[in-house]
């Protein structure tokens, strides 16, 4: 399906048999939009994320590679740490019969480059016409390797079909790649070994990281190996080798692999540089790490994560989408590192953590993979120093979590500066590193759904109990006191179209949420574990907080309906003035009310940018009514222009809990094509993280139904109408589940040794342990 404003430039149907919903296509090159591409398209293993830019490089392509976990900062009070773009390997120039093969010369007579989402592989196939008129087909793949977490692997096979061919390929590593203009790296040794391994070493400026970078090449052809005349040369930064094969015959096929390899002293298995190398020195060609990189992603991604969508091939490509990315974007190996909100595909928001990890991202892993969802809570927990420092900027106590995060140590993060302000023509302060404090009652939000969900005491006794009562002590010293009761004021809510605004809804009730939790598992440690409670007591002086947890979240204001059921979003929302959205709702573009508005005044109007009440009806759910959700819906929607990628997929689960399928339905369908879709400017900075978090939320949460509510599971299936049957995996305390629903039945099968209660559409059932149960 099109939407409005879209034009075709991706295919999503070129996959058939095994392949069918699983490659995305884009059929045309297109120089203007290289940047789309080079994101959805991106390649990635969670340790690295590479952008697609190809082998031959164009003027608007934005080429990157990314570490996790490496940030640096560049000197100066306006710059904050971010991930370096390490050096590139991927280029390959090519000069064929001394031409410079560049699509924008000559002419394309066949083009297309696929992701083929089941191997994690890129293709680009082309049938190139020369200026002078020499025709030539080139065949290029690579891959991140899942196998071995430090590789990429690049082939091209090239045939000249008018004459002989006369080739020299200029390929190695190029470190003067920057974060658009800036440098993070110190110039380190350059060397070339055996004639073969390039090495270029760097290391980041200000926070000392070693890079390791590796390359190699192999030549053959018709099926011999050989070695090519070459010359190697450097330069700052830079180490290529200009390789020339000896003529190759007209029809015959040259194929030139490319091997290479990054290593960085945050490893935890980094010793020195020599050790990297003779680590890289073992790694096979292109097509053994190939078999190896296939299984790895058939066997721990694929067949972990069976999600199944029958009736709507686009959906079922959607959500493969969504768990291609959740695998690459995601740090697995490292409890150090958390998930960019651009993921590891681009440089947008500086490689940064937010709340879109444990809103968004986190339900996912916490419901298919838990194992890798206590790595991201522990994250959290490593990076307490961070948030109780904060806190204490701020004359408050507690751990109050940074807005934006990167190291553990750092605190805070967020840029101060930020777009341009059409009115003053000055940057628009940033204001949700100093305000936004709602995320640390989302991080304890997802220690507690963690918790729920998977039963994981050894997590709570280590890390989940005191992330609980540290966010609690923060709260009981945020809160301010107004006669007789207590208020937030000053905040920046979910709606960061609204500033300093006082109670807002989602805030004032998250904030209540963790201090009623911290009191009830205060409650339940000192009956169950008065010897942890102690040793917690000592560290955050929990017998006083007890005290003013109760005092204060009892008589903390929380924003209740009006006479129409509406909750405020804040104090003044409700007395704005209200426009006509209509034209922005409809623009292609997102933001384009700030072509004609600036934040001041937008702050004074009835818009909002994202889902803000919405979210709060969403996650403590059961706090509200059918009728307050509905009425909610119904006031906010239309005064929200889902200008966050984030918006979407709550509104879609919303819809889906108000019984409005269709509607569920378009949500789903504009939310799983922000990335996925045909505007091919919607990712240049890098894929929407929390957006491919939400597609999987909304098949699974939405339209499966899954809920845990007062810590029990829930299931209510409200299948799309144009679906016929959808399928998922998800664990609860443990016990795998595996969910099958189609029109008329729903069937769970429980693959574990442990019977598992839940509620079926509104009905207390048992699964008994290796068993199937069929409702129909
Ligand atoms: O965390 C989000 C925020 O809610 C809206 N702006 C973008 C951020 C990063 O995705």
């Amino acid at each position: 399906m099109l939407l409005k404003n879209d034009i075709q430039a991706l295919k999503y149907d070129k996959g058939t048999g095994e392949l069918n919903n699983w490659l995305i296509t884009e059929t045309r090159f297109n120089p203007e939009t290289l940047g789309k591409v080079e994101a959805v398209f991106s390649l990635g293993n969670g340790y690295m994320g590479l952008r697609s830019a190809t082998e031959e490089r164009y003027s608007k392509e934005v080429r990157g590679n990314f570490v996790a976990g490496t940030f640096n900062k560049f000197l100066g009070d306006k710059e904050v740490t971010e991930l370096p773009n390490a050096a590139d390997m991927t280029e390959m120039a090519l000069t064929l019969n001394g031409e410079t093969f560049q699509l924008t010369d000559g002419e394309i007579l066949d083009f297309d480059r696929t992701l083929n989402l089941k191997d994690a592989e890129l293709s680009r196939q082309i049938h190139w016409r020369s200026p002078s008129g020499d025709e030539y087909k080139l065949f290029f793949t690579r891959f991140v390797s899942l196998d071995n977490k430090h590789i990429i692997a690049q082939k091209v096979a090239i045939t000249p079909l008018s004459r002989d061919l006369t080739l020299k390929l200029n390929s190695g590593i190029n470190g003067q790649i920057t974060n658009t203009g800036t440098q993070h790296f110190k110039e380190g040794v350059l060397r070339l070994y055996d004639q073969k391994i390039m090495k270029l070493e760097a290391h980041t400026t200000e926070s000392n990281i070693d890079f390791a970078h590796f390359t190699r090449h192999e030549f053959t052809l018709e099926n011999d190996t050989f070695t090519p005349k070459n010359t190697i040369f450097m330069d700052r930064r830079k180490i290529f080798t200009t390789f020339e094969p000896e003529t190759i015959k007209k029809n015959e096929t040259i194929t030139i692999e490319k091997i290479s390899g990054v290593y960085t002293s945050r490893d935890r298995d980094w010793e020195n540089v020599d050790t990297a190398l003779a680590s890289f020195a073992t790694v096979p060609n292109y097509d053994t790490l190939f078999q190896a990189h296939r299984k790895a992603w058939r066997t721990n991604i694929w067949e972990q994560y069976p999600i199944q969508i029958e009736g709507v091939d686009f959906d079922q490509l959607a959500i493969r989408f969504a768990v291609y990315h959740l695998t690459g974007m995601t740090p697995a190996h490292d409890n150090r590192m958390n998930i960019g909100a651009k993921g590891l595909s681009g440089e947008g928001y500086k490689g940064h953590a937010f709340w879109d990890t444990e809103i968004f991202v986190l339900p996912f892993f916490t419901t298919s993979n838990p194992k890798i969802a206590r790595q991201l809570l522990e994250y959290r927990f490593l990076s307490i120093p961070g948030a109780v420092r904060k806190a204490a900027e701020n004359n408050y106590e507690g751990a109050m979590f940074p807005w934006e995060s990167a190291w553990l140590e750092d605190g805070e993060v967020t840029p101060v500066w930020g777009a341009a302000d059409i009115i003053t023509g000055e940057p628009t302060k940033i204001w949700s590193g100093f305000i936004e404090q709602h995320i640390t009652a989302d991080i304890a939000f997802a220690v507690w759904q963690y918790y729920q969900f998977t039963g994981d005491q050894d997590f709570m006794e280590k890390h989940g109990y005191e992330l609980l009562f540290a966010t609690a002590v923060f709260w009981q010293s945020r809160l301010e006191e107004n006669s007789d009761h207590y208020e937030i004021t000053g905040v920046v809510g979910p709606d960061e179209y609204k500033e300093h605004v006082d109670n807002n809804a989602f805030t004032n009730y998250m904030a209540h949420w963790n201090l009623e939790k911290a009191i009830h598992y205060y409650d339940l440690l000192l009956q169950e574990n008065p010897a942890l409670l102690e040793a917690l007591s000592s560290k955050w002086d929990l017998r006083t907080n007890y005290r003013k947890w109760q005092e204060k979240s009892s008589k903390l204001y929380l924003p209740q309906p009006n006479s129409e059921l509406v909750i405020p979003q804040d104090d003044t929302y409700l007395s704005k003035k209200i426009i006509d959205l209509t034209p922005y709702k409809e623009a292609s573009q997102v933001g384009a009310l700030f072509l004609e508005y600036n934040l001041d005044q937008v702050n004074d109007m009835q818009i909002t940018k994202q889902a803000d009440v919405m979210i709060l009806l969403y996650l403590l759910e059961n706090e509200f009514s059918p009728e307050v959700k509905q009425a909610n819906w119904d006031y906010y929607e239309p005064k929200t222009l889902h200008d966050s990628s984030l918006s979407r997929a709550t509104h879609s689960i919303l819809a889906s809990d108000l019984g409005d399928k269709e509607l569920a339905y378009s949500m789903f369908e504009k939310a799983s094509r922000i990335d996925l879709g045909q505007n091919m400017k919607s990712s240049d900075p890098g894929i929407h993280s929390a957006s491919i978090g939400g597609i999987w939320q909304v098949v699974v949460n939405g339209f499966g139904g899954v809920r845990m509510l007062d810590g029990k599971l829930y299931l209510h299936p409200h299948l799309p109408e144009k679906w016929t049957a959808l399928q998922f995996p998800i664990y609860w305390k443990g016990s795998r589940l595996l969910i099958n629903v189609t029109k008329d039945t729903i069937k769970i099968t429980n693959t574990s040794n442990n019977d598992v209660q839940l509620t079926l559409n509104g009905t207390e059932i048992s699964i008994l342990a290796n068993t199937t149960f069929t409702n129909n």
